[in-house]
């Protein structure tokens, strides 16, 4: 780390006096000038949260002017240290140095704009949205897991392309109630197993939440939990800055990710007010900002920022330029070049889909019956050694999930080079880990669980969807066909639920063709989660015909078309429902009803279609019946008010696969009697 101490520490809060602060900027006008931006961003929009960027401007100020390698020009340079503002309701903490360092954009006028239509500044930091910002944060506790992933990426890159074009850090702050909720325990246990070093959490222990203190719901000591979880730890004054650069020193030097307990005052600074949880959440009033403006020695009107503060924190933004200049100059000189910018690109090798082609056209040969879930561990085998940026794991259903590459190194320390996570039982920590993981670049996380636990991952897998971030999740056991673990793992509300969620697109393969189709539609579409619903039972060959085209990547298409003369019924099925509406299909044929069939892989896929192909599609047959092993919710859309559906209602129950199907009325029987009875 650079010694870059051209930034003189004050004592210990010591009040800072305006006129030789504005001659020469110390750490505590530099952090005043954070708290003063904050507190009037808050004033200006009248709401939003001043507390936390007061209280916390220490830590960061002397984060980023001592520790954090970056350059504010340049945010996307791939070697910078992550910033993870996990309490992600202390945004003006972020937008205030993203401004003061000058990132690009964050001018004045945005800071004016906080929380208002169009600006740079909305109310929780949100990635994509503002450069500079690493992930969108708000749902408390997910930047902590997100950390993590970003960790673990960093460490294998860095084993894949070494130190001199991977070695950089991951510092997350968060607040006391993203260590109360639980995804918190789940994602320091897995970084404290990996040794994460390279990750540094700063805890804004202010002892303060909304409600009042936190002794009124917490009474956990986060020290020692989070050395019983592998971490090294310290306490800290969070307004010493001498005690503040020296523990940032310290997070460097260790073997193990390492907590900074920063003890601070909420709203630090405020005239009558410092400590106290009104500060939390609403602008501190007219005449509180005036008091604290004198308190605080600061003479300027708001958003007036003195030429001196801006200029050295300017410099401060500055301070990673010429790390970043000499490591473009290792890349530009290292045989890994393109190899490194391909995977940071996340570009797919088309290596991948040559061999994925070879696969689909041997599986239209052999018509396997297989169940989806197998089929997806046979699309991995190909596509895992194509492409070196997979990067796989489970929460602790790796063989149910078939997510593992026979062969594959598992991710451990010390050498991280493995593509396979071991995430434990912690569905929403593996989840918000993917996140972070896409987020930093360079690898393409998929991660495995049952369906029926993606509402353990859900808070995470909806952020995925908000910040355009291609994670895919692999969600086995898709139905009541899990058979005798009976409704707690049986989904049944599940896919509606999921496919309720914007930019997430919720893949159901009917048969191995189809999975490997979902598989590189998956890979494909690059701002977006997925999630793959894939059966635990066998189900037959659907797609026996060669196609040039992949077609699961229309999101439904004509599977069998009717036969002698024009439709009279359609029928739309995904999974291994789709073998029903197959069978029920023939029979009423048989009968001298002509009856196509429509395979529908992907709601979501299907929507983005030109009105014209939806159309032939849903196609014009009077009679229109949907089978799927879920509830209704949604299917209208397919089938109409009175369409006929054939499907779940309520939960399902323990027993043989093939009795809850009989049990529950989803039989190729039940597909013939819907049709006829609408005929
Ligand atoms: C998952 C989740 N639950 C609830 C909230 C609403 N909320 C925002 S901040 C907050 C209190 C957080 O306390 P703390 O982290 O200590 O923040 P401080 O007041 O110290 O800034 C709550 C309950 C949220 N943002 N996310
Ligand atoms: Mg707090």
């Amino acid at each position: 780390m650079p010694a870059d101490d051209h930034i003189p520490l004050t004592p210990s809060g010591a009040p800072s006096a305006a006129v030789a602060s504005i001659a020469a900027p110390t750490i505590s006008t530099m952090a005043d000038a954070i708290r003063v931006l904050a507190m009037d961003a808050v004033e200006r929009a009248t709401c939003g949260h001043p507390g936390m960027p007061m209280g916390m401007a220490d830590v960061a100020t002397v984060l980023f002017t001592k520790a954090l390698k970056y350059d504010a020009a340049a945010p996307d340079w791939a070697d910078r240290d992550r910033f993870v503002l996990s309490n992600g309701h202390g945004s003006m903490l972020q937008y205030a140095l993203l401004y003061l360092t000058g990132a690009p954009g964050m001018t004045l006028e945005q800071i004016k704009d906080f929380r208002q239509w169009g600006s740079l500044t909305p109310g929780h930091p949100e990635y994509r949205h503002t450069p500079g910002v690493e992930t969108t944060t708000g749902p408390l506790g997910q930047g902590i897991a997100t950390a993590v992933g970003m960790a673990m990426a960093e460490r294998h890159l860095n084993a894949r392309f070494g130190d001199d074009l991977v070695d950089h850090r991951t510092w997350a702050i968060c607040g006391d109630g993203c260590l109360m909720e639980g995804i918190s325990h789940e994602a320091i246990a897995l970084a404290g197993r990996l040794k994460l070093n390279r990750l540094c959490l700063l805890w804004d222990d202010n002892d303060i939440t909304i409600d009042g203190s936190v002794s009124l719901s917490d009474g956990v000591d986060q020290l020692l939990r989070f050395k019983a979880a592998g971490w090294a730890t310290k306490r800290i004054d969070g307004h010493d800055h001498g005690q503040i650069a020296r523990a940032l020193r310290w997070a460097v030097r260790q073997d193990r990710p390492t907590l900074i307990a920063c003890k601070t005052k909420i709203g630090k600074g405020a005239a009558t007010l410092e400590g106290h949880p009104d500060t939390h959440g609403k602008a501190l009033g007219k005449a509180e900002v005036a008091a604290t403006r004198v308190k605080l020695g600061w003479p300027h009107d708001p958003f007036i920022m003195p030429e001196a503060i801006v200029s050295a924190w300017r410099k401060a933004g500055r301070r990673g330029r010429s790390a970043r200049r000499a490591w473009t100059q290792r890349l530009n000189a290292s045989s890994e070049a393109n190899a490194f910018d391909r995977a940071l690109s996340g570009e797919v090798h088309a290596a991948a889909w040559a061999d994925l082609d070879v696969h689909i056209a041997k599986l239209i040969e052999t018509k396997p019956a297989l169940a989806t879930r197998a089929a997806s561990g046979k699309a991995l085998d190909v596509l895992f050694p194509a492409i070196p940026e997979l990067f796989g794991g489970s929460a602790d259903l790796t063989g149910s999930n078939n997510t593992f590459v026979k062969g594959t190194a598992v991710y451990d320390a010390p050498g991280y080079e493995g593509r396979y996570v071991n995430y434990g039982i912690r569905e929403h920590a593996m989840a918000a880990a993917m996140n972070g993981l896409a987020l930093h670049g360079g690898v393409i996380p998929y991660g495995g669980t049952f369906l029926v636990f993606a509402d353990y991952s859900r808070p995470a897998i909806r952020l995925a969807a908000l910040m355009g971030v291609r994670v895919i999740h692999v969600l086995t056991h898709d139905s009541i066909g899990v058979g005798e673990d009976g409704p707690t793992h049986q989904p049944v509300e599940h896919l509606a639920s999921l496919r309720a969620i914007p930019n997430l697109y919720v893949f159901r393969p009917a048969d191995a063709v189809e999975t490997a189709e979902c598989w590189a539609a998956a890979l494909t579409l690059n701002a977006s989660p997925s999630a793959l619903a894939l059966s635990r039972q066998a189900t037959p060959a659907a797609r026996i015909a060669a196609s040039v085209e992949n077609l699961s990547a229309r999101g439904a298409y004509e599977l069998r078309s009717a036969e002698g003369g024009e439709a009279k019924a359609t029928l739309f099925g995904t999974g291994t429902e789709l073998a029903l509406a197959l069978e029920a299909r023939d029979r009423l044929q048989a009968e001298g009803v002509p009856t196509r069939v429509v395979s529908v892989p992907c709601w979501a896929l299907f929507e983005t279609q030109s009105p014209a192909y939806r159309q032939a599609v849903i196609g014009s047959a009077a009679v229109r019946v949907a089978v799927e092993a879920g509830v209704r919710m949604g299917w209208d859309r397919f089938i109409g008010e009175h369409g006929g559906f054939v499907g779940m209602s309520g939960f399902g129950a323990s027993a043989p696969a093939p009795r809850l199907y009989r049990e529950f009325g989803i039989t190729t029987e039940a597909v013939v009697e819907a049709v006829k009875a609408r005929l």
